[in-house]
């Protein structure tokens, strides 16, 4: 179910540090606008938002309207918790995102198990908002707190046959229950081109709205592909592996006709049950037309230059 509501809904007992936080972009956003900016509030400017709370903003992201908060950690699709948009809210606290590691393998000088912590500890944390389109038809703009995936691939000194690398998730019964379904190939996999892991658009998310990440989101880290369908995008990863074979995801593996590798969000490519040209924004009413790449081809449509992407999907 789709939660729309319009701005005069809004109760003031939800005037809560994501509102102060939205609030601020706007106010930032007006104060550029005005040559020189004017007194911004400095209350606002200040807003404690939580872990992350005053990172440099990424010159990578949108300047469009933030999904709301709630509807950020409320609206997701974590199957390892349920197939139901509600359930990982509901069922995501027995994921216990602290201690992490994460264990590199496969085609690569480096391999070796890392904790979060020797993970985290060389890049600098930003902000970026992207937009997240879903396979099924919705998006939402999320100002996530990330780094260059590629910065950290590069650490492992991938060979020269590390042509892919692919992306695993936690795999436990008992913290991800529905785990006990087979309603994927679990673990769930997902894979990118060597290449598309080493743009500067991909990154790993270890946050969201200035705060750690919700266990529904991916805690404690994510992939985020902003140009590809958001199943791309594996949750709470525990393992990297470079690989010389294009690996099999497990939505390739569940249905091969309505999911491929590829993946790139393409309005010109129906999935077999539905158009993809329109996507309903989660938060408005009226549906809009689906971009190619979601909006970012100007940055990565060279990297399938000469491919036929109706047949690569
Ligand atoms: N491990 C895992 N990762 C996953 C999924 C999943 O079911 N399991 N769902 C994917 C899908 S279909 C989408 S649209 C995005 C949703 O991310 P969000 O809930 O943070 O918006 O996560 C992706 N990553
Ligand atoms: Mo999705």
């Amino acid at each position: 179910m789709v939660l729309i509501r319009t701005p005069s809904d809004i109760q003031s007992s939800e005037i809560t540090p994501e509102s102060v936080y939205r609030e601020r972009r706007r106010f930032m956003q007006a104060g550029l606008a005005m040559a020189g900016g004017l007194a911004l509030g400095p209350q606002v400017l200040q807003a404690k938002t939580g872990a992350y709370g005053n990172l440099p903003r990424s010159p990578l992201s949108t300047d469009e309207e933030l999904t709301e908060l709630k509807d950020v950690t409320s609206y997701n699709n974590f199957y390892e918790f349920g197939t139901g948009k509600a359930d990982p809210a509901e069922n995501a606290h027995t994921l216990k995102p602290s201690p992490w590691s994460i264990s590199v393998e496969g085609e690569c000088a480096k391999p070796g198990t890392y904790t979060l912590e020797d993970i985290l500890k060389p890049h600098a944390l930003e902000e970026r908002i992207y937009r997240l389109r879903c396979v099924e038809g919705w998006s939402m703009v999320i100002p996530w707190v990330g780094f260059s995936l590629g910065d950290l691939l590069k650490r492992f000194e991938p060979t020269g046959n590390a042509k892919y690398v692919e992306f695993v998730t936690l795999e436990d019964k008992e913290q991800m229950p529905g785990q006990r379904w087979p309603i994927l190939r679990w673990p769930y996999v997902e894979g990118l081109r060597m290449d598309e892991a080493m743009h500067p658009l991909t990154i790993m998310a270890v946050g969201l709205y200035g705060d750690v990440l919700p266990n529904q989101n991916g805690a404690p880290i994510r992939l985020v592909v902003p140009w590809k369908y958001g199943f791309k995008s594996g949750k709470s990863i525990v393992k990297i592996r470079f690989v010389e074979q294009q690996p099999v995801s497990s939505w390739m593996r569940s249905a091969p006709s309505e999911y491929g590798f590829y993946s790139n969000v393409n309005p010109e490519v129906d999935h077999p049950r539905w158009s993809q040209r329109t996507e309903r924004r989660i938060g408005d009413f009226i549906k809009r037309k689906t971009l190619m790449f979601n909006g970012y081809a100007d940055q990565v449509a060279s990297l399938y230059s000469g491919m036929d992407l109706r047949k690569n999907y």
